[in-house]
């Protein structure tokens, strides 16, 4: 006897087929997104203008990971690794995953250690003290921070992280390295990033980058900061 249900299961079953290939093959393709911003494009006015904050997220960033999706079928552990993973083994891949895979991340990063003036609470108690005890007070901290932010020549980054052996410091990188990556002098778990690129501030402060990064520390996300640092205290990756 023909069994009605289970012919209409096998016939289902024959339609799901080619859609489940085609599901487990897509996520290869682009496993990298372009996060939604955790706020409002002119939500970190005054330090950072709603222009900027569009085309920077709109456009550099989304640029960033439209290319790093592209590489994937040449580098397909691209889809197996997180984005962490990715950094602290960037010398496999070639320039183009190190600069994209690099801005990818460094943006994801930078939009989650901003927040509104007046939303992004205090250093904890552990952090303040860890500045303290490592540059003598908060504000030698923010002068050696700002300080080394201006050193960047041409395009790249400023940091505080907290280094393998558990203080902190304050480094640089140039384009998009970051402190993950395996080619990069002075390694560390980034606490706070700070994008140095001209398209970061050009329209609002055109080449005055110090005024930039003056403005800017009233919109740090001290929370998430606080958590980074607790979480690289740990020994735990921060995200
Ligand atoms: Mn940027």
């Amino acid at each position: 006897m023909t069994h009605p249900v289970g012919t209409l299961a096998i016939a289902a079953l024959a339609l799901l087929m080619p859609l489940a290939v085609v599901a487990a093959d897509a996520p290869a393709a682009a496993p990298f997104s372009l996060p939604t911003l955790p706020y409002a494009e002119d939500a970190l006015l005054p330090a950072i203008d709603a222009d900027t904050m569009r085309i920077h997220h709109g456009r550099h960033h989304k640029a960033y990971v439209d290319n790093l999706n592209g590489k994937v079928g040449q580098f397909p552990a691209l889809a197996t690794q997180s984005l962490e993973q990715i950094q602290s083994g960037i010398s496999a891949f070639d320039t183009a995953v190190r600069n994209n895979a690099g801005g990818h991340y460094n943006h994801s990063l930078f939009w989650t250690l901003m927040a509104p003036v007046g939303q992004g609470g205090e250093p904890s108690a552990a952090l303040a003290a860890a500045i303290d005890e490592r540059f003598g007070s908060m504000d030698r901290f923010r002068t050696g921070f700002a300080e080394a932010a201006g050193r960047v020549f041409g395009s790249g980054w400023a940091w505080l992280v907290v280094t393998p052996e558990g203080s902190l410091a304050i480094t640089t990188t140039a384009n998009q390295d970051n402190p993950l990556m395996d080619v990069v002098a002075e390694r560390g778990e980034p606490v706070l990033a700070l994008d140095v690129w001209e398209h970061a501030y050009y329209l609002k402060y055109q080449n005055q980058r110090a005024a930039y990064v003056q403005a800017w520390w009233p919109v740090v996300n001290w929370s998430e900061a606080n958590r980074r640092f607790q979480a690289a205290r740990a020994g735990d990756q921060a995200d």
